[in-house]
């Protein structure tokens, strides 16, 4: 968490921890994300808030909408350090892209609209777990319901480009437009001072799939003309295996986050799981992950790893760097 949030913040957030209703709560949030401010330093915090707010009123509304009357939600839980959702077109190969970097085996086929309900895998960076989820497809016919909000409240977004099709750049066109009509902007690069709670910007980098068809070099070229200068392009190939490396890098790095692994005091460090972290956090941030009671009891660490620390002992303000061990101790 960045230091020096002004006090009324501080106060609001306290109150909403003890707010007992959704209302309540939403209403805490919103107060939070007016009062935050808005800079580099309190990005990721801003984009919490904003994914809190959002799930918050999907919830309350979902709960005396159409999801509860028909007994559907398509909301998919997180799991491992972030979900990242692919979005395009019909038959851009998101379903064919979901297959190749994780276990999960959805539906791929050479007609559209084969895949309804959102479908989740994991997918390994190193030994780091980030869940893709594979969504239906968006044209300027179709889009179910459901799916902005699912892109909504996703850590970070993929956007599948398909270079076999000569109308690759109106079809991305579509889909960036449909999902900006409900407030969800695919972005290479989230704004730092926004303060518009309910817009949301989910950071994006676009996948130009199915690289290896006839046509494909060309069409990249004008995909690269037209929108590189809004998302980083990554060409690959679900199907031939080109670029898969650099999506799956892409993948995790668009989560921003780093790995620490923990060791306990006269033991050997826990390899078996890297605990991730948002980018620019403290050993205190470490310690409230494991335990909430760590945020009181939480004394010192050691840190091994960053420069020059072999074991050092430092403070609870310490930045911890990727591939960190921390021995906690408290009191
Ligand atoms: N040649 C080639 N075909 C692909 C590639 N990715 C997907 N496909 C094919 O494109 C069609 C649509 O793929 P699918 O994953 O179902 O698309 P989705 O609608 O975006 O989920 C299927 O016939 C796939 O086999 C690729 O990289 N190269
Ligand atoms: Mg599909």
């Amino acid at each position: 968490m960045p230091a020096n949030l002004p006090p009324p913040y501080l106060k609001a957030e306290e109150e909403f921890r003890r707010a007992s209703t959704a209302a309540d709560r939403l209403e805490k949030l919103r107060e939070m994300f007016r009062l935050l401010p808005k800079h580099k330093g309190t990005e990721k915090l801003q984009s919490d808030l904003k994914q809190k707010i959002s799930r918050l009123k999907d919830e309350i509304e979902g709960s005396k909408g159409a999801a509860k009357k028909s007994g559907v939600s398509h909301a998919v839980p997180h799991d491992g350090a972030g979900q990242v959702v692919l979005v395009g077109p019909p038959n851009s190969g998101k379903s064919a892209l979901l297959a190749a970097l994780t276990k999960a085996h959805p539906e791929v086929a050479a007609y559209p609209f084969t895949t309804r309900a959102p479908q989740p895998g994991i997918m390994m960076w190193q030994d780091v777990p980030v869940q893709l989820v594979d969504l239906p497809p968006i044209s300027p016919e179709f889009l179910e319901p459901w799916v902005p909000s699912l892109v909504r409240s996703a850590d970070a977004a993929l956007l599948v480009a398909d270079l076999s099709s000569d109308d690759v750049v109106e079809a991305l066109d579509a889909v960036l437009q449909r999902l900006a009509a409900t407030k969800t902007e695919l972005v290479g690069t989230p704004p730092v001072d926004d303060e518009d709670e309910s817009l949301r910007h989910i950071k994006t980098v676009m996948i130009a799939n199915r690289c290896d068809e006839p046509g494909a070099e060309d069409r990249l070229a004008i995909l690269r003309e037209l929108m590189e200068s809004n998302f980083p392009i990554i060409p690959a190939s679900a199907q031939g295996g080109q670029g898969l490396e650099s999506v799956r890098d892409a993948a995790y790095h668009l989560l921003g986050v780093f790995r620490v692994y923990t060791k306990v005091p006269g033991k050997p460090v826990d390899r078996s799981r890297p605990f991730t972290l948002p980018m620019g956090s403290i050993v205190l941030d470490l310690a409230r992950e494991i335990h909430r009671d760590f945020e009181q009891t939480l004394k010192s660490a050691r840190v091994w790893g960053s420069g020059a620390f072999d074991g050092q002992t430092v403070k609870r303000d310490h930045e911890l760097q990727d591939g960190d061990v921390v021995e906690l101790h408290v009191t």
